[in-house]
């Protein structure tokens, strides 16, 4: 049995310039945690960019030696990289595309090239590391092609693929120029993963269609390899969160928040800055439900978190303008003395806030337009630790499927989220209870851990039915 390698564009570890030094912060994120229990282990190692362009040799020298301590290894990007290969063909044709926003995706030639010369970066990178009969686990759309790379140069190794975001139908994925070599570098993988079902469904659609393999079951014959192809819904670190909720550190903090506050009732809003996730449309939503119910001025207002992201983006600084003026037209329209209707964060806040406030917070409102998962509706569910409070949440988020118990919502229907608005607030507590209490079931059984589980145990399954048939 060979080592397990586990690839994703960035490293659970973030590369900071600090007064001409460098730092590494760690991530905490869902990913890293659930991944934790494999690259931690033996040889195993995590391979991806730690963030920021490095261009002194010497200060590279360093970083490989602190990443090797910490299991990791790293692939520097230029700022070239950077430029065409992250912002440009990861961020601004890959992300719109599969997110179905085409009127965002640019079709451009040499940031396809860099995505091709980026992967391979990748490529080599792994080949330093890896050995022939190794696991390598690649993840997301920025490393599409990297399987059938590494599959070329490894034909013997196990490799596994995870799409963390949503994969679109058919008709969008014809439009891509490099539909063909997309699909065939993702097929390079044994096992390929999405997070839903209709993901899954729309892949073994655009391969059956534009490379002309078929199916039977998920399970793909290509020239001379079975791939198998499914659904593994990921789940959060749930006990983390239920956990901290209960805590005195996250009460107190809630205790200070609350006296600042005032008795309301408090709407949650956290996203990262991105289009797909429906911040402008929300954010009227609420002005819909404000304007509509007036005697509710003055006892609710939403916390709005929205995290930097992608800022060297035109969608995105553009996304951040919409939403300021939005934001201010609401607040200058309805705010009183003593009440403010949206509390506006444009910045990250550390773990015990971010728990505090999906603990004080009586209802979420996730409401993107579309989303691979979304992780922030299974943390506030998993925060519930007295069972109060309601989730209202897009159908068009793949957690959707899993946690039926929320108020589902179209978000294009402003005046649909509004009025779920409405009956979220006057939902009984007895309702609430039996909603929070079914949803935290699900995701307490179906936690990050088990999801690499259950998604490893799949892996092995299908190198044994591939050995099986070979040797017939
Ligand atoms: C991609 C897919 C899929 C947010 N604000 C703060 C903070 N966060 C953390 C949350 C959560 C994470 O960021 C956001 O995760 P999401 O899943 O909601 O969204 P993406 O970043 O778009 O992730 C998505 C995911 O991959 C996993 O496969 O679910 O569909 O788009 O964990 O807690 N964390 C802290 N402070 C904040 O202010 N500490």
């Amino acid at each position: 049995m060979g080592k397990t390698i586990i690839v994703s564009n960035r490293l659970p570890v973030s590369l900071r310039h600090k007064n001409g030094k460098f730092e590494f912060k760690p991530s905490a994120g869902g990913l890293a945690t659930g991944l934790g229990s494999i690259y931690k282990e033996g040889e195993n190692i995590w391979i991806g960019w730690p963030g920021n362009d490095v261009a002194d040799a010497e200060q590279r020298a360093e970083i490989i030696i602190e990443l090797h301590e910490l299991k990791m290894a790293p692939v520097f990007l230029t700022s070239r990289d950077i430029e065409q290969f992250y912002e440009g063909f990861s961020n601004e044709t890959l992300w719109p595309a599969f997110h179905y926003f085409t009127q965002y995706i640019n079709y451009d030639e040499s940031h396809w090239e860099a995505y091709v010369r980026v992967n391979e970066k990748f490529c080599e990178a792994i080949l330093k590391k890896a050995d022939p009969d190794d696991t390598i686990w690649v993840h997301d759309y920025q490393l599409l092609l990297l399987p059938q790379m590494l599959r070329d140069r490894l034909p013997n190794a196990t490799i596994a693929f995870f799409q963390h975001i949503p994969f679109p139908s058919y008709e969008i994925m014809r439009m891509l120029p490099w539909r063909k070599e997309i699909l065939s570098g993702m097929c390079g993988a044994d096992l390929i993963g999405f997070h839903t079902y209709d993901d899954m469904r729309h892949f073994l659609s655009a391969v059956g269609r534009i490379l002309g393999l078929s199916n039977e079951s998920g399970y793909i014959q290509s020239e001379n390899r079975l791939i198998n192809v499914d659904s593994f819904p990921m789940g959060i670190d749930y006990n983390k969160f239920a956990k901290s909720a209960k805590s005195k550190k996250t009460k107190d903090v809630v205790k200070k928040f609350k006296e600042l506050l005032g008795n309301q009732k408090l709407l949650l809003s956290i996203d990262r800055l991105d289009y797909s996730k429906g911040i402008p449309q929300r954010i009227k939503a609420f002005d819909d439900f404000l304007s509509k119910n007036p005697e509710y001025h003055e006892k609710v207002s939403m916390i709005m978190i929205v995290v930097p992201s992608r800022a060297g983006v035109k969608s995105y600084i553009e996304l951040k303008e919409e939403i300021d003026t939005l934001v201010g037209r609401i607040n200058s329209d309805y705010s009183t003395l003593n009440w403010v209707p949206i509390h506006y964060f444009y910045r990250s806040f550390p773990f015990e806030e971010l728990s505090a406030f999906y603990s004080m917070s009586d209802i979420a409102l996730v409401t993107p337009l579309r989303d691979g998962m979304n992780l922030v509706c299974k943390e506030f569910v998993a925060s519930k630790s007295e069972n109060n409070g309601v989730l209202i949440l897009s159908e068009m988020a793949g957690a959707s499927k899993e946690l039926q118990d929320a108020i589902l919502v179209n978000p294009n229907n402003l005046a649909g989220v509004s009025d779920a608005i409405k009956q979220a607030l006057t939902l009984e507590k007895k309702e609430q209870n039996a909603r929070i209490k079914s949803m935290q079931d699900t995701i307490q059984r179906y936690d990050v851990f088990q999801w690499v589980k259950v998604f490893m145990d799949r892996l092995d399954h299908v190198k044994k039915r591939q050995y099986d048939l070979q040797s017939k």
